[in-house]
C-alpha cells in the first residue's frame, strides 16, 4: 500500500454542492500523489463510489484543499478539484463557486483564519483560475456558526447566509472575440465570468428549456448535440481539446416563467446539474447583459446593478452582476456578488481504499470456485 492510511478532512455542503475539504499540508505535495489518493477517497472509478465518499454525481465528487496564501491580497489559497465518477479522473481545469462557499467556514475551523467577534471575511485566491473573493459569514463569538435563515434553492432549510463577492478578473468576458459565434448553424455566446460556458437557445437545440434534467439527460440525440456545440467551443475558446475536460459547461436558455430574468438548464457537461454554477450563472448573468448576445431577446433583465434571478431547475439563483468596458471598449465583468451558505458535516478522518485490489472470495459471485 502506498501514501496516507488515514487523512484529517471535513465534508462540507458548500451551496449546491458537496466536497470533501482538506489542508494542503494533510495532502501528498506531488500532484500526481494527490489526485491517486483522492481517487481512493473518494471511491472513483467506481460509478457508485460506494467503496469511498462521493456521491455518484458531479456535484457530489468535489475536493477543495486549502493553504494559508503567500499572495499579500489573499489569506487562503483555494484549489478546486473535481473528482470523476466513474473515471479514473482528478481535473484542475474548472473553478467551482458553490464549493468557494465552504473555504471561508473551513478556513477559520482549521485555524487558518482568526475569526472576528460578530462575522469574518476571508479573502481567498482561487488558484485554478488566479482570481480572487471575499466571503462574509457570521462568527459569533468568535466561532462559525451555520444556523440562519438564508434559503437557497436546491438546499433543504435555512443557514447562515456566506456573501461572496468576486475581484474583477482580467479575463476576457468573450473569450472569442464575438459576442456571437455560429457553429455549425446554431447561434452561441461563449462567456467566461469565471467559468468558461456557451450561451444557447433551448429551442435551436429542438427542447423547451422547461424540461426536467433526467429528462433531458435520457435525450441522447441532444447530449451528441451538446458534444459536438462544446467540441467546436473548446476550440474557438481557446481551451483547446475538451473533450477530456469538464469546461467548457454549456447553458440552454428559455424565457422565464417564475418572475425572473431567465431560465437555465446546465451542462456540466455531460450531466445536467440539477441547479447551476455559481460562476456558471455569472457567466449567463454577464453575458445576458451583453449587448445582441444569445439569449438576450428572451431575457427579462433588471437594471444595470440589480440582482439578476437565474431560474434553474430547482428554483432561482439571484446575483449581482454589472458590466464595464476595457480601454478597448470590450465588455467586462465590473462586479458580482452571490450570496451562498455552507454546512460542516462531519469533521474527522478518512481511511481512503487501499491501492491493493480486493481479493475475490470464493463466496463472492463469479470469483474463484
Ligand atoms: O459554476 C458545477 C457546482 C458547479 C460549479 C459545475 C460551480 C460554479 O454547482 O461556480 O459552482 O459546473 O461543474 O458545484
Amino acid at each position: 500500500m502506498t501514501g496516507p492510511v488515514e487523512i484529517r478532512c471535513m465534508l462540507m455542503r458548500g451551496g449546491t454542492s458537496k466536497g470533501a475539504y482538506f489542508l494542503a499540508a494533510d495532502l501528498p505535495v506531488d500532484p500526481a500523489a494527490r489526485n491517486e489518493l483522492l481517487l481512493r477517497v473518494m471511491g472513483s472509478p467506481d460509478e457508485q463510489q460506494i467503496d469511498g465518499l462521493g456521491g455518484a454525481h458531479p456535484l457530489t465528487s468535489k475536493v477543495a484543499v486549502v493553504s494559508p496564501s503567500a499572495d499579500p491580497r489573499a489569506d487562503v489559497d483555494y484549489l478546486f478539484l473535481q473528482v470523476a465518477v466513474g473515471q479514473p479522473k482528478v481535473s484542475a481545469r474548472q473553478n467551482c463557486g458553490n464549493i468557494l462557499a465552504g473555504v471561508g467556514p473551513f478556513a477559520v475551523e482549521r485555524g487558518l483564519v482568526v475569526a472576528g467577534e460578530r462575522e469574518t471575511s476571508v479573502r481567498i485566491r482561487m488558484v485554478n483560475s488566479g482570481d480572487f473573493a471575499t466571503a462574509t459569514f457570521p462568527t459569533p463569538r468568535g466561532h462559525v456558526d451555520y444556523t440562519g435563515d438564508a434559503e437557497i434553492s436546491g438546499v433543504p432549510g435555512t443557514a447562515a447566509p456566506v456573501v461572496i463577492e468576486f475581484a474583477p478578473g482580467a479575463r476576457k468576458l468573450l473569450p472569442t472575440g464575438n459576442v456571437r459565434d455560429l457553429i455549425d448553424g446554431t447561434p452561441v455566446t461563449c462567456v467566461d465570468n469565471g467559468m468558461p460556458t456557451v450561451l444557447v437557445q433551448a429551442a435551436a437545440l429542438k427542447v423547451t428549456g422547461y424540461e426536467t434534467p433526467e429528462g433531458l439527460e435520457e435525450d441522447l440525440a441532444l447530449a451528441a448535440r451538446i458534444r459536438e456545440l462544446r467540441l467546436a467551443a473548446g476550440t474557438l475558446m481557446g481551451l483547446g481539446n475538451v473533450s477530456n475536460a469538464t469546461v467548457p459547461k454549456v447553458t440552454l436558455l428559455a424565457s422565464p416563467r417564475h418572475g425572473g430574468a431567465i431560465t437555465t438548464r446546465t451542462f456540466i457537461p455531460a450531466r445536467c446539474h440539477t441547479s447551476i454554477g455559481v460562476l456558471g450563472a455569472a457567466g449567463v448573468a454577464a453575458g445576458l447583459r451583453v449587448e445582441g448576445g444569445v439569449g438576450a431577446d428572451l431575457a427579462e433583465l433588471p437594471a444595470d446593478g440589480d440582482r439578476v434571478r437565474i431560474e434553474h431547475p430547482t428554483g432561482f439563483l439571484d446575483i449581482e452582476s454589472s458590466l464595464g468596458t476595457d480601454s478597448a471598449g470590450r465588455p467586462t465583468a465590473r462586479r458580482t456578488a452571490v450570496v451562498r451558505t455552507a454546512r460542516k458535516i462531519f469533521d474527522g478522518t478518512v481511511f481512503p481504499r487501499s491501492t491493493e485490489p480486493a481479493p475475490l472470495s470464493a463466496a463472492t459471485p463469479g470469483g474463484p470456485r
